[in-house]
């Protein structure tokens, strides 16, 4: 079957209408083998604006709703998910290269934040305040928030758009997603099993879950808009910086999910056996490709030598190719670009005086000359330099060494982001130290497992040029509500706050 008869399949399977992906503007390619396999209508400013006025009207209805009940309508779309999560995994895969198992797992994110999000409806606590004036009651109670914008990246298509939209759906709150141009089939697919969960619910407003389609000039337009309270935007730190002003411009929020540079510390008394399988995952695994994608190892001096050439050697033998074909853990880039900017760096790391023992080049290129498969790459640096302080999105791991812990802890949180970051030892002391208020800098600080993979029930997210958003599990649903704080007097005197005495004569 040619990849745009699979894509069709998947999508009628999915229910989305063949219109919906036929005739656009916007043609999608996978990278699977660059095929192109549907056109998709791009949303113009005038049908975006008309999407937030809807959103706004559906707020309207939608916070008036228990929360709980709001949590029913998030319970039924997991069903959904449940229920097609082979053929939505299997256009994940299709449109953005993920493996077979890593497409399921996109799709597995999503049902657990949906589960997540169920349990939430019933749990938006607030808190009972002693007050110091007696007679009266003090509390704080989380309101819905408004219509929520959701702008994602192609790496994770539907899952970032998921632990967004069960938040903000059960906390009271419309979604408006403007996906990556890359992923709009997975988005049309994600919109139709919501609609399908909306008709079985009931009675949902219009309006309550909208789909942009467009560029960078969508992203400006919901940044912009001041009906939106909150903007949660996922991607390059490039793209936060020019969406955070605006938005801040006119004092609206922003949830912001940008560059990582993860890292791993390899300690002397590492597992090496674990390290290898940890770092294979979290550098190859995705191609690279996650915000968490292990980018830099830290060895110490003392088994440095080892652990390159354990890697290197597992290095070669990883299976690159067709994403579909089961046995392939390494899948193609996204595009072209990203190849050259995979060369681009390797070419800087060179100049600085790397050396790559692993990897290094395209791989694939004389079957699929469409297709930009790259040969997982190692390269063993002299120093941090400038290269390996950037995110570049490939599989490229470099590996620097260290000899006081103190000095791997500051490579660790020597560069401009702070996403996620690990370190492999056995010993007590050391990961106590890596995860203490002097450790990792980072959002996410794991021990003995890579920095990428996390589930959904811890916040996501991380500081300095990541951003500092956490979405997800915890606590992160208070991002999309807005606090109230209730003082009642039941009692027919009027004792101020502070002792004031105001006695009017
Ligand atoms: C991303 O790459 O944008 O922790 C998200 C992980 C995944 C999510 C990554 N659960 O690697």
């Amino acid at each position: 079957m040619s990849a745009s008869d699979q894509a069709r399949t998947l999508l009628e399977q999915l229910g989305v209408d063949a219109a919906r992906f036929m005739a656009g503007d916007l043609v999608v390619r996978t990278p699977i083998t660059g095929e192109e396999i549907a056109s998709v209508a791009r949303t113009d400013a005038g049908a975006t604006d008309a999407a937030i006025t809807r959103a706004t009207h559906a707020f309207a209805a939608w916070r008036d709703l228990p929360g709980p009940h709001r949590g029913e309508l998030v319970r039924l779309f997991g069903e959904e998910l449940r229920r097609e999560k082979d053929a939505l995994g299997g256009l994940v895969t299709l449109e953005v290269g993920k493996i077979a198992q890593e497409g399921l797992g996109e799709v597995q994110e999503m049902i657990d934040i949906c589960d997540f999000a169920v349990g939430l409806s019933r749990q938006l606590y607030g808190r009972s305040i002693a007050s110091e004036r007696p007679g009266h009651r003090l509390t704080e109670t989380w309101h819905p928030l408004g219509p929520v914008a959701v702008i994602s990246a192609f790496n994770f298509p539907v899952a970032v758009w998921s632990w967004n939209a069960a938040l903000a759906l059960v906390c009271g709150d419309p979604v408006i997603w403007k996906p990556s141009e890359r992923t709009p089939l997975t988005a049309l697919a994600c919109m139709s099993l919501f609609d399908r969960a909306a008709e079985r619910f009931g009675g949902v407003p219009a309006g309550l879950a909208e789909l942009v389609i467009g560029g960078a000039d969508r992203a400006v337009q919901l940044a912009d808009d001041s009906r939106i309270p909150l903007v949660s935007a996922t991607g390059s730190t490039q793209m936060g910086k020019e969406l955070a002003p605006r938005i801040a411009a006119r004092l609206g929020r922003s949830l912001l999910e940008l560059g990582g540079n993860n890292a791993a510390i390899v300690a002397p008394s590492a597992d090496l056996d674990l390290v290898v399988r940890g770092v294979l995952f979290s550098a190859v695994g995705t191609a690279g490709q996650r915000c968490t994608s292990l980018r830099r190892l830290i060895v110490h001096e003392s088994i440095v030598d080892d652990v390159v050439a354990r890697l290197a050697d597992s290095y070669g033998s990883v299976p690159v190719g067709d994403p579909r074909e089961p046995g392939t853990l390494v899948g193609p880039l996204i595009s072209g670009e990203s190849f050259e900017r995979l060369e681009a760096a390797l070419d800087e790391a060179r100049a600085d005086g790397g050396d790559v023992v692993a990897g290094g080049g395209r791989a694939l290129a004389h079957e699929l000359p469409d297709a930009w498969y790259a040969q997982p790459t190692l390269v063993r640096m002299p120093s941090q330099t400038a290269v390996v302080e950037r995110e570049t999105f490939a599989p490229i791991l470099y590996v620097l060494t260290y000899s006081e812990p103190d000095e791997a802890i500051a490579l660790q949180n020597g560069v401009p982001q702070g996403l996620a970051s690990s370190i492999f030892t056995t010993d007590l002391r050391e990961a106590e130290r890596f995860l203490a208020s002097a450790g990792s800098d980072c959002g996410i600080a794991n021990v003995n497992i890579g920095p990428s993979g996390a589930e959904i029930g811890g916040a996501f997210g991380g500081e300095k040029e990541t951003g500092g958003g956490r979405e997800s599990g915890s606590d992160a649903w208070k991002a999309y509500m807005r606090r109230q704080t209730a003082t009642v007097n039941y009692t027919s005197d009027l004792p101020l706050a502070q002792g004031i005495v105001f006695d009017v004569p």
